[in-house]
This record gives structure tokens, C-alpha cells and sequence, in this order.
């Protein structure tokens, strides 16, 4: 599906190291196109909602501290596999198993499957289902834009 959409944050820390330019062109780079973007600090509760899955688990309120220690940056990228093919380009959870080439194994230097951590600069949406739950709890109807790039044909057939 070339329609496909997924959500993407630059964490505090990426927004505190500068790299919001650096990640944005690698979507850029890749030919997903931007449909939504803002910069806000977080509150709480957001963050308590957005990782509601992992609520039971023993870091959860450090990750929840993490994210709201400064501004991040929400996102909402289209384009065929955008699911996949951004978790692809943020590399594993865990930033010391990263490959080289991928925006946590390019950034980030701590985690492992122990301690897995949270400073690894970026979120990115695990399913379709989990990215629809994502995009509605951050953006609004009216903020999600509709649009067709000017390089559409030259990046799909
Ligand atoms: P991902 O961000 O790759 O989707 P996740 O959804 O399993 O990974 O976890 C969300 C974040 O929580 C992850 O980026 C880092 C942190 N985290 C995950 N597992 C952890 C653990 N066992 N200990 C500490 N932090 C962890
Ligand atoms: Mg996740």
C-alpha cells in the first residue's frame, strides 16, 4: 500500500543533540513523503498513552520521565511498507546491536539486550495498527495533510 502511513518521533535527546535535520532527510532520502510534523514538549499523561502497552512494565516510569525531559518532534510519513520500512531505517531497540547505517545505530550508543535503555533518539510505530493509534493520539484530522508530491512517478511505477 503506497498509501501506508506511520508514526514517527524524534525523541529529547535527538531534539537536544540537533539531529532533527539529519533524521528528517533520511525519510527524505528514502522517498517517504512528510504529511505531518510538529514540535512540542510532551505531557505526562501523552506519553502514558502512547507507551500504554509497556505500562506494566518495571521502566515504564523512567521512559516516561525520559520522554518528557524536553521537546520532541511527532511525525506522520507515507509511502508503500512506511511501517516497515521506517523501522528499517531506525535499526533495533537496542542502540549497541544496531547496524551501522541506521539512524539508532548511527546516533546512539547505549543499550543492549539487558538493558535495553531509552536513549535511542527515535520512535517508530511496530504495526499499521499500532501507527493508526499512534497518529490519532497526536494529530488531529485537520493536521494530517493530503497532498500529492511532485515526485511521485519518479518514485513509484
Ligand atoms: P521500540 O522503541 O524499538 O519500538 P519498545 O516499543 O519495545 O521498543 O520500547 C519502547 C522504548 O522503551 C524503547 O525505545 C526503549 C525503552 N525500553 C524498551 N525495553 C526496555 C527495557 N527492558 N529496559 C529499559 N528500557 C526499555
Ligand atoms: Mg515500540
Amino acid at each position: 500500500d503506497i498509501r501506508e502511513r506511520t508514526f514517527i518521533m524524534i525523541k529529547p535527546d535527538g531534539v537536544h543533540r540537533a539531529l532533527v535535520g539529519k533524521i528528517i532527510k533520511r525519510f527524505e532520502n528514502k522517498g517517504l513523503k512528510l504529511v505531518a510534523l510538529k514540535f512540542i514538549w510532551g505531557k505526562e499523561d501523552m506519553f502514558k498513552k502512547h507507551y500504554a502497552d509497556l505500562s506494566n512494565r518495571k521502566f515504564f516510569p523512567h521512559l516516561v520521565k525520559y520522554m518528557c525531559r524536553g521537546p520532541v518532534v511527532p511525525m506522520v510519513w507515507e509511502g508503500l511498507h512506511a511501517v516497515e520500512i521506517s523501522r528499517v531505517l531506525l535499526g533495533q531497540t537496542c542502540s549497541e546491536e544496531c547496524e551501522p547505517g541506521t539512524i539508532r545505530g548511527d546516533f546512539s550508543i547505549q543499550g543492549n539486550r539487558n538493558h535495553p535503555m531509552g536513549r535511542n533518539v527515535i520512535h517508530g510505530s511496530d504495526s499499521v495498527e499500532s501507527a493508526k493509534r499512534e497518529i490519532d493520539l497526536w494529530f488531529t484530522k485537520d493536521e494530517v495533510v493530503d497532498w500529492k508530491s511532485a515526485m511521485h512517478t519518479w518514485i513509484y511505477e
